[in-house]
Formats: C-alpha cells, structure tokens, sequence
C-alpha cells in the first residue's frame, strides 16, 4: 500500500531524459496514481524557456511513461491549486530546484520536494548537442 492515493507534478519535459524517468518513477514509488501537468509551449514562454520538441510530443511521451495515470496541460502558474482540488491529489511533488517555491499548496495536499538527477539537464544536452 503505497503512502499517496493521487500525486501530480508539473514540468516541461522538454529532449526527455533520465532525470524526468526517474523523478517519475520515484513519485511513482509515492503514489498509487501519477498525474503530469506538461508545460504548454506558451506557458514555456512565459517561463522563459525555449522548447525543441512541441507541447503535442511533449505531452505524448509523458503519456507513454508506465508509472504516469494521467497527463494535464500546464497553462499558468495560478492552476495548481484548482488542479489539487478538482483532481483530489493528495501529494504535490517537484523535483529540488523548486525547494520551497510551492509551500503555500500545504495548505490542500502534502508537499514534497526530491533531489534532482545530476548531471542531466535539457540545456546539458541542448549544449552537447552543438558541439
Ligand atoms: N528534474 C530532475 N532531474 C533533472 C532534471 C529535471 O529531477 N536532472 C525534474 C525537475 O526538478 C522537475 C521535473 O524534472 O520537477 C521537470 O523538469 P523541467 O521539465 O525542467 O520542469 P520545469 O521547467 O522546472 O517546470 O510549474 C512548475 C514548472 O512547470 C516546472
């Protein structure tokens, strides 16, 4: 019996790689059920970041992932608390670059925060890319 009922974590998930398998799998370790808001290529503007791949692949390789129950389109910052509550998760989970940034959703689920794969990251492979 896993600790969680339903847990849901947001991302880009941009050139997906084993930092994102891994934070899923270990949210997945958590909860009976994993729903994934994937960023919008419109919300990615707004957090400054440029995507190589586009939301629809985007949101379809997240899909594909064993360990993920469902997908959700991530719009704005603002949609985190309806998205608790209209989906009665239990816990919010985000890799440790965000430590602390989501505390206030203590108020309707659990917050945890997990350490973060090293030594993988998009830009990292967007980098050695251009080598
Ligand atoms: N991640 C990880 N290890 C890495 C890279 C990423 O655990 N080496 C985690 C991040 O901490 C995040 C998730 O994978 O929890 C998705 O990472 P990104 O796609 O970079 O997501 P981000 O742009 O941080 O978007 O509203 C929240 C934002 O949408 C989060």
């Amino acid at each position: 019996m896993k600790k969680y009922k339903r847990a849901i974590t947001y991302g880009t998930f941009d050139l997906f790689h084993i930092g994102h398998v891994r934070l899923l799998q270990r949210i997945s370790d958590l909860a009976e059920e994993v729903y994934v808001a994937v960023s919008s290529d419109e919300f990615n503007n707004l957090k400054n970041k440029v995507c190589i791949i586009p939301f629809e692949e985007r949101i379809e390789i997240v899909k594909a992932i064993g360990c993920v129950t469902k997908v959700l389109k991530e719009e704005t910052w603002e949609q985190k608390v309806s998205d608790i509550q209209d989906n009665n998760c239990d816990l919010f989970v985000m890799g440790n670059d965000w430590e602390g940034k989501f505390d206030f959703l203590k108020e309707y689920c659990d917050v945890i925060y997990l350490p973060r794969t090293a030594g993988v990251s998009t830009t990292k492979i967007k980098e050695n890319v251009k080598r």
